[in-house]
């Protein structure tokens, strides 16, 4: 409509524990949008691209690394070309013309949102340092390589008890699926939570979600949280990732 001006879409995180339910209630939620304009899902770490691969390896006890090396790898696989999504066809899904041109994955969120499309992603910035700082890690050196990247606007925080994640479907199967580094991961969660509510407005407002009982009741949960926040959209810039 001539004049109008265009709403961007939202960028809403889910972040959580192994098991929480990040998966589940990404995909209802990207199934059943009901706000403007057209939505994506993305999941981090991105396991298609050529640094997925090596990451999965590293998940999956294929690999060793560096704890240093492997968190710049989870940053850049946030940063990196993503020339493939879905059955090896280009990404041009954004309409952005050529389709032989490469969208990096920060630009490609930032050229969705810009285009009106929200989007959900299954893990970010956050889980990348809380699981490397429970590692022992400098926490400012942990922050350095995600700075400037688009800022969610609402940072979703599925909150399970360890035991029940434990006892939900195939726990235990990766190297950080123990209840031990679970524990430590939940302690920094609480960290960047703390960081995250420091920022100025632009960079996302965090909500603890409680991810107990049936996923009916917790996708519930979700929308009296989405709901306003679309509501709110309106006129709003779009922020980065600070330090
Ligand atoms: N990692 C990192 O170190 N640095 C980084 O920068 C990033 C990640 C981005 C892999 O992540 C690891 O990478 C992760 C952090 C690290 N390590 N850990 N732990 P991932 O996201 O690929 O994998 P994940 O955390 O293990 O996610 P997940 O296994 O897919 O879990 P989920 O998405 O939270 O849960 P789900 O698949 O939706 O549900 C799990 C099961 O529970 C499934 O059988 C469901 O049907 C069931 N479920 C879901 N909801 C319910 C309810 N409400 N009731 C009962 N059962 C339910």
């Amino acid at each position: 409509q001539g004049g109008s001006k265009r709403r961007r879409g939202a960028f809403i995180v889910f972040e959580g524990l192994d098991r929480c339910g990040k998966t589940t209630q990404v995909q209802r939620l990207t199934e059943g949008w009901t706000g403007a304009g057209g939505v994506k899902g993305r999941r981090f770490p991105d396991r298609t691209t050529p640094l997925g691969t090596t990451i999965n390896a590293y998940l999956t006890s294929q690999q060793e690394m560096d704890d240093h090396a492997i968190h710049l790898l989870f940053s850049a696989n946030r940063w990196e070309l993503q020339r493939v999504d879905n059955g090896g066809k280009v990404d041009d899904s954004t309409g952005m013309g050529d389709p032989s041109r490469i969208l990096r994955g920060a630009e490609a969120i930032e050229r969705d949102l810009t285009n009106g499309i929200s989007v959900i992603a299954d893990r970010y910035a956050f889980s990348g340092i809380a699981f490397s700082a429970a590692k022992g890690l400098n926490r400012s050196w942990l922050a350095a390589p995600d700075a400037n990247l688009p800022a969610p606007d609402l940072i979703i925080f599925l909150h399970l008890p360890g035991e029940a994640a434990a006892a939900r479907a195939d726990f235990g199967g990766e190297r950080y699926e123990t209840v031990d580094i679970q524990t430590r991961v939940r302690d920094e969660f609480a960290n960047v939570r703390e960081k995250v509510q420091g920022y100025d407005g632009r960079s996302g407002e965090w909500v603890d979600v409680d991810a107990q009982g049936s996923i009916e009741e917790v996708e519930e949960r979700i929308k009296r949280v989405v709901d306003p926040l679309l509501k709110r959209m309106e006129g709003e810039g779009l922020g980065e990732i600070k330090r």
